[in-house]
């Protein structure tokens, strides 16, 4: 930590009559006191006091630098590579190898301009304006508002359900972050020399050995990696990493990796754990994952562990009104809501169709796929829905929709619609009821949701609250794009492609016109006739936690329109990652800010999905193979895990 050196002191003795130790001197007002010194003593503290404001401005960004946290250049093979680091943490070879540090761009020459088309090159370009930095200023104001209150309140996970403290990277500020001690380097490739032809599905495995590397040295067999304090973080504790990325490991044709997982999925995996675990995320990440597994490699071990868990998940249907609770204790066989309510998210228990579906086909055992057949059923006929759009909530007593008014299409809804479209396809195109539901649905979201940016344009889905319109898109509403085309494949009407073109246009801005070139968690669409960029981001909203949706897109539009930008927005997306995200000791770790290239300041949590999605669908977007899980046979789970479109017979 930088401490101000002697000199920048300057010591004044004065030599007038005045005894200044004296108690008179000490009560008199400082008026008063100013009064009685003489001019020379006063133009000698004027003069101190104007150099020291001069001295303060000229080094106001070294010291900054010094509270941010040191980025030094690095001398290594092929390159240089920046790394914001703590002096003392860095390695002795790297101290030898320092570089100058070069003078931070002005806000106006930073990324963007390297991004994007033309048009809001120029317009990102004059972004320092008036109104725009008093629109930031408000920002910083309701982030520290946030940031105080966020001490107060209970944190709170992506789809807002509770979670213990300890458990809570996610709700990890900047300054946790920065405060941390032992703080390996992120790694920030200079990718400003020209590109040499890069093998991109080379690069994507390269990412996922190093992603696994700090996996495997710093978290083998539990949930998450945290890769800048080099160790783990546990939610369930079931190694949800290893399992999530099982499949994805297969496709990728790393089959080292997958043996020494394997080995680890016979020998230490038990489910027999006193533990709770969140229905929704352990269906799609751990049962979804080794159905998939099974499906790829037909091996059965990985059949046994699904039904293993899939069958002890079960005790979340005993409810009075048969919509799930939230949370099952896989070792007691018991169930319960969260502690604060007797709702169950809408999403949660509207996503959990596919793998159960599966489940019982698989294992001829009818329950699993009755449980959640009736769930569909009711929510089918539920009262509360606004044009085929449902609320967030529902309760477990009474199986009614709560929360009524609230309407949209990221956390917590998101993917009951996706759902819809996937079950349809995943039993033969046979239950009408659902494919007539994911219409209407559609029709709803045209009708009170879409709407356009100013000044580009761009297609947005906001959201609505009791009739008022909010432009707030989450990133996870960018699964929307991919699963509309995914329909318009499977036979529904060609406009959905045009829709889903124009979705997939503005999450890709979405990356673009951030500085770092990665999303935020929540962006706010200007509308407004003549605003200056279409994306503003609350500074609350400025994280990125390696999330898959935006990619999953690129992959089904290139799948099925062969139209190569695609998989050069998704090349870039990657690069991005690897500059801003790469942690050099092993692993990815999530950001707070991806609006500062400079600092974009580590969370020090890779989610189990970045290697279970994330990887997976960069590797199938650029792979020129349409039979690497082909769409024809299969239908992607939300957490990437691809699972058989069953034989028309059944
Ligand atoms: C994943 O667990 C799934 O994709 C889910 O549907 C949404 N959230 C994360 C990834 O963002």
């Amino acid at each position: 930590m930088h401490s101000p050196s002697r000199k920048d002191f300057v010591s004044l003795t004065f030599t007038g009559s005045g005894n200044y130790n004296s108690k008179q001197w000490k009560r008199q007002s400082c008026w008063r006191k100013w009064k009685q010194l003489s001019r020379l003593q006063r133009n000698l503290i004027l003069f101190t006091m104007a150099l020291m404001l001069v001295c303060g401005i000229a080094t106001y960004p070294t010291v900054t630098e010094h509270f941010r946290g040191l980025t030094v250049v690095v001398k290594e093979e092929g390159g240089h590579v920046l790394k914001p680091v703590i002096p003392e943490v860095l390695p002795e070879s790297d101290k030898q190898n320092q570089l100058l540090v070069p003078e931070p761009p002005s806000e106006q020459k930073r990324a963007p301009d390297k991004r994007g088309p033309p048009g809001l090159q120029n317009r990102l370009q004059k972004k320092g304006n008036g109104s725009d930095i008093q629109v930031e200023e408000n920002q910083i104001q309701e982030a520290k508002k946030a940031d105080i209150e966020e001490g107060e309140k209970p944190l709170v996970n992506r789809r807002g359900a509770l979670i213990e403290a300890d458990q809570a990277t996610e709700g990890g500020t900047a300054k946790e972050a920065e405060n941390k001690v032992d703080v390996p380097a992120v790694e920030q490739e200079d990718h400003s020399h020209k590109e040499p032809e890069v093998d991109r599905l080379e690069a994507v495995r390269d990412a996922f050995r190093h992603a696994w590397k700090g996996y495997k040295e710093f978290a083998w067999g539990q949930d998450e990696l945290r890769p800048i304090s080099k160790s783990y973080g546990e939610w369930f504790g079931l190694g949800l990493t290893l399992i999530d990325a099982l499949d994805t490991m297969w496709i990728l044709n790393l089959k080292e990796e997958f043996e020494e997982a394997k080995t680890w999925v016979s020998t230490e995996l038990s489910f027999n754990k006193n533990v709770d675990v969140n229905l929704f995320e352990s269906t799609i990440r751990i049962l979804g994952g080794l159905l998939s597994t099974y499906h790829l490699t037909g091996d059965t071990l990985f059949l046994d562990k699904a039904k293993d868990i899939g069958t002890r998940l079960m005790p979340a249907f005993n409810t009075p009104s048969k919509i799930p609770y939230s949370d099952v204790n896989i070792g007691k066989g018991t169930a319960h809501p969260p502690r604060w309510t007797s709702d169950s998210t809408v999403a949660e228990v509207t996503s959990i169709q596919l793998e159960f579906r599966e489940l019982s086909r698989l294992t001829q055992d009818t329950r699993y796929q009755a449980a959640v057949d009736e769930v569909m059923q009711k929510v089918h006929k539920l009262e509360g829905k606004q044009d085929g759009l449902v609320p967030m909530f529902i309760n477990t007593n009474s199986g009614q929709f709560t929360h009524l008014g609230v309407f949209t299409l990221g956390a917590r809804a998101d993917s009951y619609y996706e759902y819809l479209l996937k079950q349809w396809i995943q039993g033969g195109k046979k239950e009408t009821e659902l494919l007539e539901d994911y219409l209407q649905a559609l029709e709803g979201v045209k009708k009170n949701l879409l709407k356009k940016s100013s000044p580009n344009r761009l297609t947005f889905v906001g959201e609505l609250s009791h009739g008022q319109f909010s432009p707030k898109m989450d990133h996870l509403v960018c699964f929307l794009p991919g699963t509309l085309a995914l329909g318009v494949h499977h036979g529904l009407p060609a406009d959905h492609m045009e829709l889903a073109k124009q979705l997939m246009e503005t999450c890709y801005q979405m990356y673009a016109q951030m500085e770092t070139g990665l999303s935020p968690e929540i962006v706010h669409f200007n509308m407004h006739e003549g605003s200056i960029r279409d994306v503003d981001v609350k500074l609350a909203d400025r994280h990125n936690l390696l999330r898959p949706e935006t990619v999953e897109s690129l992959f089904y539009l290139y799948r099925f329109t062969k139209d190569r930008k695609y998989r050069d927005w998704g090349w870039e997306i990657l690069q991005n990652f690897n500059k801003y995200t790469k942690v050099s000791t092993g692993g990815y770790t999530s950001i707070n800010n991806v609006r500062d290239p400079e600092y974009p300041s580590p969370r020090d949590k890779m989610e189990s999905f970045f290697l279970g999605e994330t990887l997976k669908y960069f590797y199938l977007l650029f792979s020129d193979d349409p039979e690497l899980v082909s769409l024809e046979k299969y239908v992607f789970n939300t957490e990437a895990h691809p699972l058989p479109i069953w034989p028309s017979a059944e």
